[in-house]
């Protein structure tokens, strides 16, 4: 089948690279893919419960982008977070427990798949309604100005968020306050089974930018290095002059919207031509051609396939949360 124009944005040529840059980032795509499958099959068995959104497919988005950032930037995300929390630097681990329910939790079993947080790495959530949390980001991005400590914030939203409150008035004060923050849209397509042109009557999200006299972009995500590349401009220019850019990066979930979506909304075609573009097939075919050995490509695959194992084992072993803990008490007053 062939996609609609809307769905690639620019010819796909690979963007130049080394091994050094780039297997540290396929490295930590491949981790959150083998991530989100262990929480998958985990979810299946009813280890964990609640609502779980996985980001399979869309790996190069958070990768590519946190890896633009200083480790102080900030990063607010949606409810489909777990590979921008383990992006940001937060260990398989307590991801996998906090999934898990469990008290060794990012947020001692509390929180769950939509609301990781870690103030250690200023990874400012986990946020479940839709577009919510872009004017906390505006929030963030301002307290940065006023205390002129030079971090950047970073916002994820779907492209639902578009059409929400939330976001157009997040954008309007980023624009009006000149905030240091980059909003960038993770354009999957959907918004759970609704497709963009059902949604919205102009599918290029990033052109809301034009009312506000906001620098924007928008690009394919399927090139870890790409999005790197392009982030990276747009957090030069709030580091650097202090001004918002909303950037719109085009990806696809290759599942549901979450575990209980069947995605039938979709032909099997349509899922298949995405596929072909998996930006981990990519990158690894990439680290091939810019010279790593395939050796050392298999010897990098079993560390993580390790790692994410060690992740489960420490999920399963560790203490179920409590349910009415202390703290929650004390911060209710
Ligand atoms: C304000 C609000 N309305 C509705 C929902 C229910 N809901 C959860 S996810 C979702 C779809 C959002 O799609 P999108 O923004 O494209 O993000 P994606 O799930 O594709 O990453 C909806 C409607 C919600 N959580 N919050
Ligand atoms: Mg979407």
């Amino acid at each position: 089948m062939t996609l609609p124009d809307s769905a690639r944005v620019e010819p796909e040529q690979a963007v130049p690279t080394t091994v050094d840059e780039l297997a540290p980032l396929y490295r930590q795509m491949l981790a959150i893919r083998r991530m989100e499958e262990a929480a998958a099959k985990a979810y299946s068995q009813g280890k964990i419960g609640g609502f779980l959104h996985l980001i399979i497919g869309q790996e190069a988005v958070c990768v590519g982008s946190i890896a633009a950032l200083k480790p102080d930037d900030y990063v607010v995300a949606t409810y489909r977070e777990h590979g921008h929390a383990y992006a940001k630097g937060i260990a398989a681990r307590p991801i996998m427990a906090e999934l898990y329910g469990k008290k060794t939790g990012l947020v001692k079993g509390l929180g769950g798949s939509m609301h990781l947080f870690d103030k250690p790495t200023n990874f400012l959530g986990g946020h479940g309604i839709v577009g919510g949390h872009v004017p906390l980001a505006a929030g963030a991005a301002f307290a940065s100005k006023y205390r002129n400590d030079g971090r950047v914030t970073v916002c994820y939203f779907g492209d639902g968020a578009a059409t929400i409150g939330g976001f157009a008035e997040g954008l309007s004060l980023s624009a009006l306050w000149k905030l240091p923050i980059v909003l960038i849209c993770e354009n999957n397509q959907y918004s759970m089974g609704t497709p963009l042109y059902r949604s919205l009557a102009v599918e290029d999200v990033s052109l809301r930018a034009l009312a506000h006299g906001m620098a924007r972009d928008r690009f394919d995500g399927d090139d870890v290095i790409r999005v790197k590349r392009r982030i990276a401009e747009a957090v030069d220019r709030a580091r650097v002059t202090g001004e918002p850019t909303l950037v719109e990066i085009v990806t696809y979930r290759f599942r549901g919207h979450s575990m209980s979506d069947p995605g039938l909304y979709r032909t099997k075609e349509e899922v298949e031509e995405w596929r072909r573009r998996d930006p981990l097939n990519r990158a690894r075919l990439r680290l091939l051609e810019v010279g790593m050995a395939e050796a050392a490509i298999e010897a990098l695959e079993a560390d993580v396939k390790a790692e994410i194992e060690d992740s489960v084992k420490f999920a399963e072993d560790s203490a179920p949360a409590d349910a009415y803990a202390p703290y929650v008490m004390k911060g209710a007053h």
